[in-house]
């Protein structure tokens, strides 16, 4: 899964993140942050792909679950022979569910700027579906960009699983929303994936596996930036934290310093307090309403809700 495209800000260059940069920003900044868009080097993405697998990490199993028992419904909501456009795609594991329900999508165009495409998966969805047209196309879909002529006549539904919009702060949420919207155009179903706010058990246990998989991936932001950046962090020197604060709705994850101390990032001192901390990331939670709420308030007109109670998938349409 590659998600780090979708945290690229609005006006950024499209060419590529400045790692470097952004990181000693962030560090002389007060509080400390680093972009959770960091994250997904390559231990990173397999880290992440261990997570959703954790019994506690309930979401990508939910969606998937919703996916699965919800796809005749969603799929009946289609024009006949429109294209399932996926905003940051690498595996089409989400996308296959919907595709394999629906006769009536005509195209499948997975959207990612790294071009990464999990090639086997493609294949394997042409082999399997032999009358979707699948077209891959190399974009950042942060920004605008163009529906390739044979594509665009088709009816548009776009598909954004995982609750990464959660990584935004809510007004950055809207904003997105409404690009999706000018991007798809006025008629256009949207499809997308939101964790819901829930006990606070069920969510500080799915940042804080007993295996301590999401503690090594908040970690390796710090393995990352030793290696990256020639920097000198005592990874035994900082701990994960991550808790929910349920007075904002998100979880935040922290890597805190466990001790006062000074660290090197590309010829830069930083100086940690003890307790100290640097935010590594937000992930926002939702109600049904209140993700209505933000999508009406960015021209998109709620259609259905399917749930789980834990996970919920919005079928969405833009007015006009
Ligand atoms: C990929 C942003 C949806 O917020 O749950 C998982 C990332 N961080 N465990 C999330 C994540 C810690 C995940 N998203």
């Amino acid at each position: 899964m590659n998600v780090s495209s979708v945290f690229r800000a609005f006006h950024s260059p499209p060419a590529h993140d400045d790692f470097a940069a952004d990181v000693l920003t962030g560090l002389t900044a007060s509080p400390k942050t680093v972009s959770p868009k960091y994250f997904y080097d390559l231990a990173g993405s397999a880290l992440f792909e261990r997570i959703t697998r954790l019994s506690e990490y309930y979401p990508t199993r939910a969606e998937i679950g919703i996916l699965q028992d919800n796809a005749p419904a969603i799929a009946s909501m289609f024009p006949p022979s429109s294209a399932l456009i996926e905003f940051g795609s690498g595996s089409s594991r989400k996308a296959r569910i919907l595709l394999s329900a629906a006769a009536t999508i005509g195209a499948y165009v997975p959207v990612d700027i790294s071009g990464d495409f999990l090639q086997q998966d493609l294949r394997e969805l042409r082999r399997d579906l032999p009358h979707l047209l699948v077209h891959p196309l190399v974009e950042d879909f942060t920004r605008p960009f163009e529906i390739p002529a044979r594509l665009a006549a088709l009816p548009r539904v776009g598909f954004f699983p995982g609750s990464t919009i959660g990584n935004f702060e809510p007004c950055d949420a809207a904003s997105f929303l409404r690009h999706i919207g000018t991007v798809l155009g006025s008629g256009a179903l949207l499809i997308v994936g939101i964790d819901l706010i829930k006990d606070e058990t069920t969510l500080n246990h799915a940042y804080n596996d007993t295996e301590g998989v999401t503690a090594k991936f908040n970690l390796n932001l710090l393995v990352r930036i030793n290696r990256e950046l020639d920097a000198d962090f005592d990874l035994t020197a900082f701990e994960h934290k991550a808790f929910f604060n349920r007075k904002l709705h998100r979880i935040e994850m922290h890597l805190v310093s466990t001790r006062r101390q000074t660290v090197h990032v590309n010829g830069a001192t930083i100086e940690f307090d003890d307790s100290e901390s640097i935010h590594t990331e937000n992930s926002y939670k939702y109600t049904v309403q209140s993700f209505q709420a933000l999508a009406r308030g960015s021209g998109w007109s709620p259609m259905r809700v399917f749930t789980d109670g834990l996970f919920c998938v919005h079928a969405l349409r833009m007015a006009g």
